[in-house]
């Protein structure tokens, strides 16, 4: 494990990372903290996931809040919040389409690892590599409580690994073969709460379970770019949203800043 970290956007072509600090305010985190508690403290009983390959039912656990922009307007306001999106301008240039998010929750002791795995590959619906997630902070993150871990330049010629069976307890029930070289390339994504990083949708990545005393919550947002990327919106499970520039897919809908947000799809 490397102690480096790049925080340069140009250097995210070549890494298929970066780390932006600070990006939302103590004030902007303290009220996405009390909109995540809202959800936790209703949490359902059981949950569909995708796991192990397949959609199945679970006991519901906090890592598995899917897909809460249609759901609820303050985070699909997150999505388009101007500082998010000049992040992900700075790597996916200025068309941007929202594909997908997550609340990722590891509550303190408890949370699952998420074994090393490239995103693009659970996509089929997704069609292009110029594709970018946004993992926001909400709690302060560091290799105790499981923060995101890198393989720096993974994705470089955009490989598709075999996923195999991890065979264990974590997020995704599936993996792919990491070498140990590899591996001790890795980089622990550690950052206070409001920072962000962007990962590329090749790029391999996972993290470690929960040991701390502390609650590890983060929000991702999925981001492409809206020219070179096409999202088969008959097949993609959520809602596609054009959040900046321009495009001339008219199934995705428009909530660029000034646009009304939609009614929330319950
Ligand atoms: O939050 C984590 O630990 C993993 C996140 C992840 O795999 C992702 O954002 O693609």
């Amino acid at each position: 494990m490397t102690g480096h970290c790049n925080t340069n956007p140009k250097a995210y072509c070549s890494e298929g990372y970066c780390l932006f600090h600070k990006v939302l305010n103590t004030e902007e985190i303290t009220t996405a903290r009390a909109e995540l508690d809202g959800l936790l403290g209703n949490l359902p009983q059981k949950q569909i996931v995708y796991k192990d390959g397949e959609n199945k039912e679970v006991d519901a656990r906090p890592e598995y809040l899917t897909e809460p922009h249609p759901k609820y307007s303050f985070w699909l306001e997150l999505c388009r919040h101007p500082r998010v999106l000049n992040a992900v301008q700075s790597v996916l240039g200025p068309d941007l389409i929202l594909i997908m998010s997550h609340l990722i929750v590891k509550r303190p002791g408890d949370g699952l690892p998420v074994a090393w795995h490239q995103d693009n590959t659970y996509w089929h619906s997704v069609q292009g590599t110029d594709v970018a997630t946004v993992w926001l902070a909400i709690d302060d993150t560091d290799s105790a409580n499981g923060c995101m871990q890198v393989i720096p330049c993974t994705h470089e010629g955009y490989p598709e690994m075999d996923k195999v069976s991890t065979g264990g307890d974590d997020l995704l029930g599936l993996t792919v073969e990491v070498t140990p070289a590899m591996e001790s390339a890795a980089v622990c994504l550690e950052m206070a709460a409001g920072s962000l990083s962007l990962h590329d949708s090749f790029v391999l990545h996972g993290s470690n379970a929960n040991t701390s005393g502390r609650r590890r919550a983060a929000y991702t947002m999925r981001y492409a770019n809206a020219k070179t990327v096409a999202v088969d919106t008959a097949q993609h499970w959520v809602p596609v949203y054009l959040v900046r520039g321009e495009t001339n897919n008219t199934d995705y809908i428009d909530i660029r800043p000034s646009r009304n947000l939609p009614e929330p799809i319950v």
